[in-house]
């Protein structure tokens, strides 16, 4: 995959790319595998993401195949014969990358590539998915997450084959990592590269984590969705950020925070997080933990699902699944059904607010019922926090800097010698402290 260490890429040529100004667009065969337990327009709705996706990174779609098969073949995935014919009609169509649904074994990457030659490069959806992080990621964060999941992706494909074709072409799936002017690139150095990654990244999440501990007082709402589902454009229309937003998958990486006001006068902290999508590498999703630590710290985690996406329900498990995966999967949450506006159908929408009875219905580019969401998060803030007067008398008073650590000081007065603090955080932590101190109040 990779060619240039992504410290070296400038931000011109990764928005160059991005636009498809610059480098000329590849052309794309699109391979997805009908299962017996698969519906066919399951099959095509997975072949139109992965279309997107391939466009996203830089390609235009020639021609997509759909194989059935009762199980993956170990050599080939989709079996001997079908690969030749699948080799054959990416040369007759002239296409420079044939891009799998389905995530390759590195034997069966490295059996496809040697049959495609040296014209054609195979990839899978994963190594799709982590070149247009690659070129996406903007933060030295999201850079060198990135970088380290293609890494660890690269590692057991590393062969003679692999270097030998990086040195022909460039182009999408060859980008992210060691490569092209490092042609003598081995299993060995790209360990050590995996090591300096680790490490470059425990020193950002240690700083991140010193930024995290001052907002720990603070109530904290992450905003967690399908990628295009409208996050971005929900924070903005909240909290007046000016986060990036567009109509493109993975638009925003990296995870903004904002605070946002409510109406009953408390203040809470807002996240827009990193997209997820189905079948999301899962060594991204391991090196994205550390941006995804907003998610979990968050009080109350809002689900965004695209209402207007035939999808929804898919993305909805999509976005379980990765929750899961982060061990996320029993915090508090909400579903928020966005692009209101956009539903043109009465009947679905009634669907969906009896598939998802407790969801939020809010329009974030029409600002539509915004104030519904923000009453759920004042309800939520209000259910989980507390204001109370703590009275600290002095041979307890070494517990005051815990508490200024642990929760938000509102005020300080004295009775006599007692100290009177109002404090306002977790209900959890105010009673662990009240249950400390005597003569509560
Ligand atoms: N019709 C309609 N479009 C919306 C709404 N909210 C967002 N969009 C559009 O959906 C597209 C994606 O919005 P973003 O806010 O970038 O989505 P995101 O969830 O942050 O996406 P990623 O950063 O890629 O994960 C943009 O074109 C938005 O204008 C909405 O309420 N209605
Ligand atoms: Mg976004």
């Amino acid at each position: 995959m990779s060619t240039t260490p992504p410290d070296d890429r400038s931000q011109t040529t990764q928005e160059g790319r991005a636009q498809g100004q610059g480098a000329p667009r590849e052309t794309a065969l699109l391979v997805g595998v009908r299962w017996p337990s698969t519906a066919p327009p399951v099959v095509e709705e997975h072949l139109d993401e992965l279309g997107l996706l391939a466009q996203t990174a830089g390609a235009d779609v020639v021609g997509r195949i759909i194989q059935r098969r009762d199980r993956p073949d170990a050599a080939t995935y989709i079996g001997k014969g079908k690969a030749k014919s699948l080799v054959m009609q990416g040369q007759e169509l002239g296409c420079d990358l044939i891009i799998f649904d389905e995530d390759l074994s590195p034997s069966q990457h490295k059996n496809l590539q040697k049959m495609a030659g040296e014209d054609i490069k195979v990839i899978d959806r994963s190594g799709l998915i982590l070149d247009i992080f690659g070129k996406r990621a903007r933060s030295r964060e999201a850079k060198t997450q990135v970088e380290l999941a293609q890494l660890q992706y690269m590692l057991p494909r590393l062969s003679g084959l692999w270097t030998h074709l990086e040195r022909q072409k460039g182009g999408i799936g060859t980008r992210g990592g060691p490569g092209e002017t490092q042609i003598e690139v081995d299993r060995r150095m790209t360990r050590a590269r995996i090591r300096l990654l680790q490490n470059d990244l425990k020193h950002i999440v240690s700083e991140r984590a010193t930024q995290s501990h001052r907002r720990q007082q603070a109530f904290r709402v992450a905003l967690v969705g399908y990628t295009n589902a409208g996050k971005s454009t929900l924070l903005n229309a909240l909290t007046g950020a000016q986060v990036y937003v567009e109509d493109r998958l993975f638009a925003t990486l990296d995870t903004t925070t904002r605070k946002l006001a409510l109406s009953d006068g408390h203040t809470v902290l807002l996240s827009d997080t990193v997209g997820f999508i189905r079948k999301l590498p899962h060594h991204l999703i391991a090196s994205f933990r550390s941006t995804l630590t907003e998610v979990a710290e968050a009080d109350l985690i809002l689900k965004i699902l695209d209402a207007s996406s035939p999808q929804v329900m898919e993305h909805f498990e999509a976005i379980n699944e990765v929750l899961g995966e982060l061990g996320l999967s029993d915090k508090p949450s909400r579903v928020v059904l966005n692009k209101l506006d956009a539903i043109d159908d009465d009947g679905s929408l009634a669907q969906l607010q009896r598939q998802f009875p407790d969801a939020v219905v809010v329009s974030a580019r029409q600002r539509l019922r915004l104030d519904r969401l923000e009453a759920v998060i004042s309800q939520a803030y209000s259910q989980d926090f507390d204001q109370v007067q703590l009275r600290v008398p002095p041979e307890q008073s070494r517990l005051i800097s815990a508490v200024y650590e642990a929760l938000e000081v509102k005020d300080r007065t004295f009775d006599q010698d007692t100290t009177v603090l109002t404090v306002r955080g977790p209900r959890a932590v105010i009673q662990s402290f009240q249950s400390k101190l005597e003569g509560r109040v």
